[in-house]
């Protein structure tokens, strides 16, 4: 790897160069978030100089450009990442120490931005790492949230929602690029007028603003590739600050036109309950992709000409989920209207340059318009959609006996709403999921009369991750282990992590990786400390669920055994388990009052667990606040335990799962989203696997067979006790009762079916767990975990999506 600083003594002369610039002092008299900012800047910079020449190759090479057009993209803090793809951080950790400072102090000022809800952003991020590390001439096209998702706080157990406040102290990494700005029309009504035989339609009397692009470097490992995230934030057009109101004393009035545009770019919308329908979001998602449509077309134009034809040629655009499914329309229109082609031409353009991920089979989660909203905020688009609905239904045979009902789930116009996840896939050449199990399910459900009409269209692209961040960067202390009996090839190539299956039966290296889960254990513990003032003990397991809230990733279930363990312990002093931390951590949508209410209870038992000295030396319960990617990075590595308990069918694939997995914890699951893929891989002895399977969930729910009160009958004396204990008192010390957690369950019949998994997960937890003890056996399955996991890096699901789907 070529390096941008050859010695320590080259980057500190030029790191005091740039820390006298912007701070007017010394290093020695700066503050930590100075000496941040200076180095970010710094890094930033040189990164700037990589890409031109990463573009300059591209243009030489006429490679094709991918666009990965996201709403979301959750890159957590930058510099440790780029330090180690560049290949300079052990040089630069020892060039501040030697100049009297700390690289991890320093690192720790850098803002996290919440850019992202969870899985669907953060994946985008990782892709954005592995399109680099591959020499894919890939480009990021996302919004630039002046508030990212709220920051979570917990006051009396409950989630409260803080606004994230990641721009106040400047964000060294991004570039402004006002020269680079489009203009963005909203509203008005379109007119024609005829030239020869063709009509040329318009939009007049819009309300425009003014989409500015904020550039992000993307630092790809080994130093060769730069690419970069453009992230687009709303301004007025015309700075109009009405100075008459002003001096009136009207200063809010003085600004409205600032405050109206940049109002589309202030928040990130949680991704589930209820916030579709939303006009700022609609605004959003036109926004990002108007603008980033503009951009590429001019990128094509200026190295290809009007040669419109060979887009799909030099052009890839991919929609992650149905946020940006307006691209296709979009691009239609700038063909059409402004480049005067054809509809046909224009449409097979379109369809051969346009690909589609689904992330969630979750019905509340594909989004739909109301056409009103729709076709006055963006009459021409919805025009064109109207087309493009009005074409695909005439394609149908109505004198088949399928065809109505198909073309009642395959229309974009219905029931007077617009359904984007419809307009997706017509506008596509491919459709994948994100995990085996999932693809499969689009198919046979969810998307099955685009399936049936279209087979061709369809593939799997199981999820990956980006291994340097969440193993080399998170896990430096088993990184390194596993760096000295294999080599750092695993960086570049982590299918080689597999070679450390060969050190399965050396005792004295499974110690060592036993030694490096204890350090990780010990971090954790003290960032627990510090953050929930709770002391748990290293020397326990660490039983972790962190992810998004929501009822079918059923942390519910998790709780409940832990209410369970407690009640029998308490029952029977005599009852044995092994000593276990209960680690829960991540956000729920602010408008999902259930899922916030499965926080506020888990808050409400670890109240009561963690002060009850009969239970002490077997159990704590530790909610992590405020779950992120940077704390994600410590979590992690401290994991010994990977719960992954959606009810089966629900999750598309998760992705912690893989984390967790590299980092050597044993899943206890249910065969569900990339679950099974992990026990294809390591095999099913070496994880813990419970619970009904897909096809026995659905066979389940169509025999209208399940009775929540039957299970909970049938054991009133574990199960029926945590029932009663929702609303007896026993954990309402925070802030009440669980009225309507015992109301869902019990009254709502348990969609989720947690009662019916409730045994057998617990069982397989209680056996699991069991085997601890064998410590040597126990970090034999960590390192195969580990050693197995290398398929899952996002590099190896990045280069599937450049030879299946972009052909780049
Ligand atoms: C998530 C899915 O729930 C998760 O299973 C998957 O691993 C992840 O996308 C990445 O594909 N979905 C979302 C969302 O985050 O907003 O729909």
């Amino acid at each position: 790897m070529d390096k941008i600083y050859q010695s320590k003594e080259e980057f500190a002369e030029q790191y005091r160069q740039h820390v006298r610039a912007l701070s007017g002092k010394e290093f020695e008299d700066t503050s930590d978030i100075d000496r941040f900012t200076a180095l970010a800047k710094m890094i930033a910079g040189d990164s700037r100089v990589i890409a031109a020449q990463t573009d300059e190759r591209n243009r030489v090479e006429g490679k094709k450009r991918v666009y990965y057009f996201s709403i979301e993209f959750l890159i957590g803090r930058l510099l440790d990442n780029y330090l180690l793809n560049l290949g300079i951080r052990d040089l630069v950790a020892e060039a501040i120490a030697d100049m009297g400072g700390d690289l991890d102090v320093i690192e720790r000022q850098e803002p996290d931005p919440a850019l992202g809800n969870g899985g669907l952003g953060r994946l985008a991020a990782c892709f954005l790492d592995s399109m680099a590390h591959e020499g894919i001439a890939g480009y990021g096209n996302g919004m630039r949230y002046r508030y990212g998702l709220f920051k979570q706080e917990i006051v009396d157990g409950r989630q409260v929602e803080v606004a994230d406040e990641w721009l106040s102290k400047g964000y060294p990494w991004e570039v402004k690029r006002p020269d680079k700005a489009v203009r963005i029309g909203f509203g008005g009504h379109v007119v024609s007028r005829q030239e020869g035989d063709r009509t040329i339609f318009s939009v007049e009397g819009t309300q425009d603003v003014l989409a500015v692009p904020y550039d992000i470097p993307i630092v790809g490992y080994g130093g060769k590739t730069v690419n970069k995230l453009r992230c687009w934030s709303a301004e007025p057009i015309d700075e109009h600050f009405d100075l008459d109101a002003f001096n009136a004393g009207d200063y809010t009035g003085a600004d409205r036109d600032r405050a109206n545009a940049e109002a589309i770019s202030a928040i990130l919308y949680p991704n589930d309950a209820g916030e579709h329908g939303r006009l700022l979001r609609l605004k959003q998602e036109y926004l990002f992709v108007a603008a980033g449509i503009r951009t590429l077309l001019d990128t094509f134009e200026r190295e290809h000409g009007k040669a419109w034809g060979e887009l799909p040629d030099y052009v890839a655009i991919h929609t992650n989920d149905t946020h940006p499914a307006m691209c296709g329309p979009e691009l239609m229109r700038i063909l059409m209207d402004e480049k005067g082609l054809p509809w046909d031409e224009a449409w097979d353009i379109v369809t051969r340059t346009v690909s589609y991920t689904n992330h969630t089979i979750l019905p509340e989660a594909l989004e739909k318009w109301p056409i009103s909203t729709f076709s006055s905020l963006l009459p021409r688009i919805y025009q064109i959609i109207d087309e493009i609905n009005r074409r695909w239904r005439e394609g149908f045979d109505m004198s088949q006996p399928e065809s109505a009902e198909r073309l009642r789930a395959t229309a974009v116009l219905w029931d007077g709403e617009v359904r984007m996840a419809n307009l997706s896939v017509i506008c596509s050449h491919s459709v994948n999921g994100v995990a085996k199990i999932h693809s499969d399910i689009l198919k046979a459900s969810t998307l099955k009369d685009f399936a049936a009409l279209r087979p061709e269209m369809f593939n799997n692209k199981t999820n990956g991750i980006c291994h340097r961040r969440f193993f080399a960067e998170a896990n430096p202390t088993y990184a390194k282990l596993v760096t000295e009996v294999i080599g750092d090839g695993w960086l570049d190539d982590a299918s080689e992590l597999e070679k450390l299956t060969a050190f399965e039966g050396d005792a004295s290296f499974l110690e060592r990786v036993g030694a490096s889960k204890r350090a990780n254990k010990l971090r954790l513990a003290e960032y627990v400390k510090r953050e929930c003032s709770l002391v748990i003990d290293p020397n326990s397991i660490f039983d972790v669920q962190v992810k998004r809230f929501h009822a079918y990733k059923r942390q519910l279930l998790n709780i409940m055994k832990v209410m369970d363990l407690y009640n029998r312990r308490l029952a029977d002093p005599n009852f044995k388990i092994q000593p276990t931390t209960f680690i829960f951590s991540g956000k729920a949508a602010s408008s999902y009052t259930f899922a916030k209410e499965v926080i506020r209870l888990i808050n409400g038992v670890a109240e009561v667990v963690n002060n009850d000295p009969r239970v002490n030396d077997i159990m704590k319960v530790c909610f992590i606040p405020n779950f992120r990617v940077s704390n994600a990075q410590l979590i992690y590595p401290a994991a010994e335990i990977s719960e992954q308990i959606s009810t089966a069918g629900k999750e598309a694939s998760g992705t912690s799962n893989m984390k967790l997995m590299m980092n050597g914890a044993i899943t206890l699951g249910t065969m569900d989203g990339a679950n099974i893929e992990i026990v294809d891989l390591a095999g099913r002895e070496n994880e813990a696997i419970f619970g009904l399977t897909t096809p026995e969930v659905e066979a389940l729910r169509a025999s209208g067979q399940y009775f929540a009160w039957d299970i909970v009958n049938s054991d009133r004396a574990r199960l029926g006790r945590i029932i009663d204990q929702f609303v007896d008192g026993t954990f309402a010390g925070l802030s009440g009762n669980f009225e309507s957690i015992h109301h869902e369950l019990m009254f709502n019949n348990d969609y989720d079916l947690v009662l019916k998994d409730f045994h057998s997960y617990v069982d397989a937890w209680e056996s699991l767990t069991s085997t601890y003890p064998d410590a040597q056996d126990w970090n034999r399955r960590a390192l195969h975990n580990t050693a197995m996991s290398g398929w899952f890096s996002s590099d190896r699901t990045i280069r599937e999506y450049r030879d299946e789907i972009w052909h780049a």
